[in-house]
């Protein structure tokens, strides 16, 4: 009788709890989310919108992403380069703190500080009579870009769905119920920016204007609704449906930023052709239209690193208890929702993906929510070729050759020098000057790490008409150093300088990272001028200073030396790894060159496994290329911990529910540096290899992931490769390469070279 009356009750609470919607690539959870890190991401590349989920109340707090505050205008300090010399002097005799004295007097850029990425509005929905809903859930589907809401009132469950289209650049919202007549709702619009209207416009559509501020971006956004059955009525600024099948609001925006030299666009004009482009089309065509084009990327890669019944509870449960290792679908998650957060915030033609993607709430977001580029839009960019997205790289791309522009008056009016320059920043006004404190403003590799990522694209896709046009970009950088490095004195090798590592020991000349990536640079650049047939004397040029350049050295820790000096405090644990930027994502530095990868790799114990969370990123991308896949995994732990928890997470980062990186706070490159490391943990391509790369097959699997498969990524050469294995060991490959002749696949400490013709797949199964 106990028992039975037990077992109605433990029926009763799993009746009443919400279950698991279909299928493993999902967030999800039983409850609305009250806080901005709980809500779900869609993103198309200029709209970006963030899904609370709740019931009675909806808030779809939405982004454009050429919203920001300031206008047009350049950074540069005209005539810094007079006091170049004597900062130099300053820094070889040793006056660290009078070199910076004078540059924040006389070389930082005009003005200290760049420009915020800003939110452009929301759009609310109510619905009364909600306040009971049962079975509450909500989820996020990565296969399918839809954000989804269902509960259920009385009898009838209720469904909302929003997406992201790409190609209408749209925002669409469905409302709709299992009973005809139940849908209902008060839609509005809102907006944080104090010079703003909301006004409504016949038939059915909300209008909301506004400004940043006077004279910088306006914007407008525009909320079409259409309903099926029921009836409306409006207000001077909302919109009612009651009684009604379905209801749907396209919501599109757009601002007067014609690009980064010019406010002469007209928001309303844009905006009344995006919408008057899909407006016969239906909601079904709309929805087929997003789909196929947002599977035709997602899908391109599939993971499986096995499932466990963990991986049926809901997300924010799944984080709290991932420290028990026995869900490895999380990880799989974590790598997919990567792709699709990239998906969502970097396509062709918008901007690149900032610091939180383009997903911002707030009008003073954390750093600006702009591009820091001493390690933070780089790593945002990490998956874009391995993990077979190579699309998304190109909003990054269209920057570059901006920046190209704009940079080239930096390297006049600060260096004296040809080509362009960019420091650790750049905003929608691609200002490249130094910013914010001379002791880690001034640090002049943002341009030549991020033109290395026109080169990767390179020898990811072998696309010659690529490298051709981003030749310009890639060859004015080079131009750039070829005038800018300077004599040693006393050892007399090429230095780099004034610049700093990032972002510790303040001014210097010559930190290890800037050689590391300057040697990079001009083997780029030599290589693509061979390729495209141009520009010998600069090939020249850079073939002889290159040897020149101050090696990487050892130090009397044992250590790979951060600085010229031997100077490096073995007890600091500094989020930024810059010296190791040879070992990953450079190939300076790799296990050909024993002595400095051991090296590095005790630099890198040095700095501890605690962290921040795009410093986790990096270190478990850094443990793969150290071949050690258990320290990339327990990094990868680390990072998959509930943020803030300084003890659980060694170091305060981890994931918010939502399964954003949380530096803290919210910062999105943690995320993709997550997804690269897991996919560098499978497969390396990195290393030359008689007119190819070694391909190297599970460099860093983890004994936590004994059998899986991932299909289908890319490696460097032009191959795409899939991968899978058992019991820890590769049972096959799959290796289809874009050209013929020989590959070289590395499978543990064996080399097979196979004989490969293009576009036929080979298989390989470790014999
Ligand atoms: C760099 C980092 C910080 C932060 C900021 C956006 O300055 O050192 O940790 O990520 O970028």
């Amino acid at each position: 009788m106990i028992r039975a009356t037990l077992c109605t009750l433990a029926s009763a609470a799993m009746a009443a709890a919400a279950t698991k919607p279909a299928g493993d690539l999902i967030l999800w959870y039983d409850k609305p989310a009250t806080k901005w890190e709980q809500a779900l991401p869609v993103g198309n590349g200029h709209l970006g919108a963030m899904v609370f989920g709740g019931a009675e109340k909806e808030r779809i707090q939405f982004n454009e992403h050429t919203v920001w505050t300031g206008k047009p205008r350049s950074y540069a300090r005209k005539g810094a380069v007079k006091f170049l010399p004597e900062i130099r002097s300053l820094l070889f005799a040793g006056k660290q703190k009078d070199a910076e004295n004078l540059a924040m007097k006389e070389f930082m850029g005009d003005p200290m500080r760049q420009c915020a990425y800003q939110p452009c509005g929301d759009l609310l929905l109510e619905t009364p009579g909600q306040a009971k809903a049962e079975n509450h859930r909500r989820w996020l589907d990565l296969d399918s870009g839809l954000a989804i809401t269902e509960w259920a009132t009385d009898g009838t469950t209720h469904r909302r769905e929003t997406f992201a289209s790409h190609p209408a650049n749209l925002l669409v919202t469905r409302i709709s119920a299992d009973k005809p007549g139940k849908t209902a709702a008060t839609i509005k619009l809102g907006c944080i920016h104090q010079d703003h209207t909301i006004t409504l416009e016949k038939p059915a559509t909300l209008v909301l204007r506004g400004r940043v501020q006077a004279d910088g971006v306006a914007f407008e956004a525009r909320a079409v609704v259409s309903h099926q059955g029921g009836a409306l009525a409006e207000t001077a600024d909302s919109i009612q449906i009651t009684g009604a099948d379905a209801i749907e609001i396209r919501l599109t925006a757009a601002t007067n930023v014609e690009s980064w030299k010019s406010l002469a666009a007209d928001p309303a004009k844009r905006v009344a052709e995006t919408l008057a482009r899909s407006a016969s089309k239906s909601h079904a065509a709309l929805l087929e239209e997003h789909l196929a084009d947002h599977r035709a990327l997602f899908r391109r890669v599939a993971i499986d690193l096995g499932r466990t019944p963990e991986a049926d509870a809901t997300t924010d449960k799944r984080i709290e208890d991932f420290k028990n290792g026995k869900d490895p679908q999380l990880a799989a998650l974590l790598f997919q929702y990567g792709r699709y957060l990239l998906i969502g915030s970097s396509r062709e033609g918008g901007q690149p993906a900032n610091l939180q993607g383009i997903w911002n709430e707030s009008k003073t977001p954390p750093w600006d929510s702009k591009y820091t580029c001493n390690i933070n839009t780089q790593m945002n960019y990490w998956p874009a070729e391995i993990t077979n997205l190579s699309e998304c790289h190109q909003a990054l791309f269209k920057a570059l050759e901006e920046l190209r522009e704009s940079g080239s008056i930096t390297a006049r009016e600060h260096y004296g020098a040809r080509g362009w320059a960019l420091h650790h920043n750049f905003d929608l006004w691609r200002g490249t000057a130094p910013i914010n404190h001379a002791n880690h403003g001034i640090w002049i590799s943002g341009a030549p790490w991020l033109s290395l990522h026109l080169w990767e694209h390179y020898l990811f896709t072998g696309d010659k008409a690529f490298l051709k046009k981003s030749w310009p970009v890639l060859r004015d950088c080079a131009l750039f150093f070829t005038d800018y490095l300077i004599e040693d004195p006393e050892n007399k090798t090429l230095i780099s300088g004034p610049s700093n590592s990032p972002e510790q020991g303040g001014l210097v000349m010559g930190p290890t990272m800037d050689h590391q990536i300057i040697r990079d640079l001009f083997k780029a650049t030599r290589q693509a001028a061979n390729i495209l047939g141009t520009e010998k004397d600069l090939a020249a040029k850079l073939d002889q200073m290159r040897p020149r350049i101050a090696p990487n050295k050892v130090g009397k820790h044992g250590q790979l030396q951060e600085w010229m000096q031997d100077k490096d405090d073995p007890k600091n644990t500094h989020r930024h790894v810059s010296h190791l930027w040879a070992v990953y994502p450079g190939t300076d530095i790799t296990w050909r060159q024993p002595e400095l990868f051991q090296a590095a790799r005790q630099s890198l114990i040095f700095r501890g496994d605690a962290a921040t969370g795009w410093s986790m990123g990096w270190k478990t991308n850094l443990w793969a290329r150290f071949l050690d896949g258990d320290h990339a995994y327990l990094i990868l732990d680390n990072l998959l911990r509930p943020q803030g928890n300084k003890k659980e997470t060694m170091g305060g980062g981890g994931m918010y529910p939502n399964l954003f990186d949380a530096h803290p706070p919210f910062q999105i490159d943690g995320n993709f540096g997550a997804t690269a490391g897991i996919a560098e943990m499978l497969l390396q391509s990195h290393i030359p290899a008689d007119n190819g790369f070694l391909i190297h097959l599970l460099p860093a699997l983890p004994s936590t992931w004994p059998a899986g498969k991932v299909t289908v990524l890319r490696a460097r050469g032009g191959l795409t490769v899939d991968i899978a294995w058992k019991d820890g060991k590769l049972t096959k490959a799959r290796l289809t390469p874009s050209r013929t002749g020989p590959i070289h696949v590395r499978l543990g400490e064996k080399v097979v070279d196979l004989q490969g013709e293009v576009g036929k797949t080979l298989e390989f199964n470790g014999q």
